[in-house]
């Protein structure tokens, strides 16, 4: 009897847990050419030439814009290899990351 009494009461519901995902942001600088911010768009984040091209044109007209979001790790890692490439051509090309809401 005690020995078919032993199931917990309450029941353990696992949590789905959402990945946090980070955006990555371009920002202007008045240095970098635009062609060059184009390129290393479609090279880090595999944009079509289109879609870098309008990413860019926002970044440079409002000064900052979002590229893209994924998870912490590969928008940090997204984020510095875009960034370095500029630093490795001379230009201060920049990419940041933050936690989106
Ligand atoms: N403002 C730069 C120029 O006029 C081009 C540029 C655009 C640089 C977007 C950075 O995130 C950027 N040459």
């Amino acid at each position: 009897m005690s020995d078919l009494n032993t199931k917990p009461k309450t029941k353990v519901r696992p949590k789905t847990q959402r990945p946090h995902l980070h955006k990555v942001i371009l920002l202007n600088d008045d240095y970098t050419p635009r062609e060059f911010v184009v390129v290393v768009l479609k090279a880090v984040f595999r944009m079509t030439e289109d879609q870098a091209y309008r990413v860019m044109m926002t970044a440079h007209q409002r000064d900052a814009c979002v590229v893209a979001v994924y998870t912490k790790d590969v928008a940090e890692s997204k984020a510095t290899q875009a960034t370095d490439l500029g630093r490795s051509n001379g230009y201060p090309l920049m990419f940041t990351t933050e936690p989106e809401e």
